[in-house]
């Protein structure tokens, strides 16, 4: 008879161990256990290895890399515009899309997603937790014509169903590169994840209409399979479903602590950020970026935290900070 812990080392269907995400100096060759790469802005090493990628976002201060490392073997590839990896249980996919060919921010949107969506859907590892998205000049365009609504729009068309059990985890960006670059990134499991909302905030599929005709369809983090990590979604300054203190730097970065924080007691993990709770912190504007760091010395002193310059997709935000928390 094989013990109870055998057996659950056998079971196909047990939730893989989370991936490792760490930041690591840019130029680092990729070893075995590499399931992505993702470089930030201009100096990002280019390479045709399907794990790397790179986001069009200026790095504020050194250049790293964030990996992250799987067990097990890594297969790569490329399918048409996108690109993927996978391993251990997890699936990398990533695509960018030129919208000059695409006709416009929403069509775009809805290729990009429509290409994730058929290619997660063929995949073993099917139930994504985390994507991240990227566009330029997102708050260009009064009203409903804000360029980041048509994105929202056609994100929301592209999806088909594979969100139909609830929507992951994402973070949408404003890049400073050319502006039809829109690129889109995802981390997706063989098992599913467990959606996690912000108590102190409206679900962002259920903000009124003042957002937009389409609601923005992300949950504010997912608690991914097997329990060991939380995967944060772009967190700002928002309370219910409005913008809190719009202009005011110090305001924004306390209120969106206290957003990171309770995320974490909703998912009860310890209120604290420590080594092993990296952060992309996106600051609008670069003359803010001691400011922000302060900010994070004082009160996050112990996460590494990597600094991107890129624009918040409601134009009175100035910062935003996603990441993961280990539940070590
Ligand atoms: C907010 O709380 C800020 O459209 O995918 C944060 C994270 C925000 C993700 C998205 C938008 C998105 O509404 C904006």
């Amino acid at each position: 008879m094989t013990s109870g812990s055998e057996l659950r080392e056998c079971d196909p269907t047990a939730a893989h161990a989370a991936p490792d995400v760490r930041y690591v100096k840019h130029d680092q060759p990729l070893t075995q256990g590499v399931l992505a790469s993702l470089g930030f802005g201009a100096t990002a090493l280019s390479s045709a290895d399907p794990r790397r990628f790179n986001v069009a976002l200026e790095p504020l201060g050194t250049a790293v890399a964030e990996e992250w490392h799987v067990t097990g073997p890594v297969i790569s590839g490329t399918d048409g515009a996108l690109q993927w990896s996978r391993g251990g249980g997890w699936l990398f996919a990533a695509i960018e899309l030129d919208e000059g060919r695409h006709g416009g921010a929403e069509e775009t949107a809805r290729l990009a997603y429509a290409a994730l969506s058929e290619f997660v859907a063929a995949s073993p590892e099917r139930h994504v937790q985390r994507i991240w998205n990227y566009l330029g000049a997102i708050n260009q365009g009064q009203g409903d014509d804000e360029r980041y609504k048509h994105f929202c729009q056609g994100r929301m068309e592209g999806m088909g169903d594979i969100f139909a059990h609830g929507f992951p985890a994402a973070t949408a960006i404003g890049h400073h590169a050319t502006a039809h670059r829109l690129q889109v990134y995802l981390l997706a499991s063989s098992q599913p994840g467990t959606r996690i909302e912000n108590p102190r905030q409206v679900s962002a599929w259920q903000y009124p209409r003042q957002y937009g005709r389409t609601p923005p369809s992300f949950a504010r983090a997912t608690l991914l399979p097997a329990g060991d990590v939380l995967a944060i979604s772009g967190t700002a300054s928002v309370v219910g479903h409005a913008s809190a203190h719009a202009g005011n730097l110090d305001a924004q970065l306390d209120e969106t602590l206290v957003n990171l924080e309770t995320l974490l007691t909703a998912s009860a993990l310890p209120r604290s950020f420590d080594a092993r709770a990296p952060l992309k912190v996106y600051v609008r504007h670069r003359e803010h970026e001691a400011r922000v760091r302060a900010f994070l010395a004082q009160r996050l002193p112990d996460a590494p935290a990597l600094l991107l310059h890129g624009d918040i997709c409601r134009d009175d935000l100035l910062v935003e900070i996603d990441g993961w928390r280990y539940r070590t």
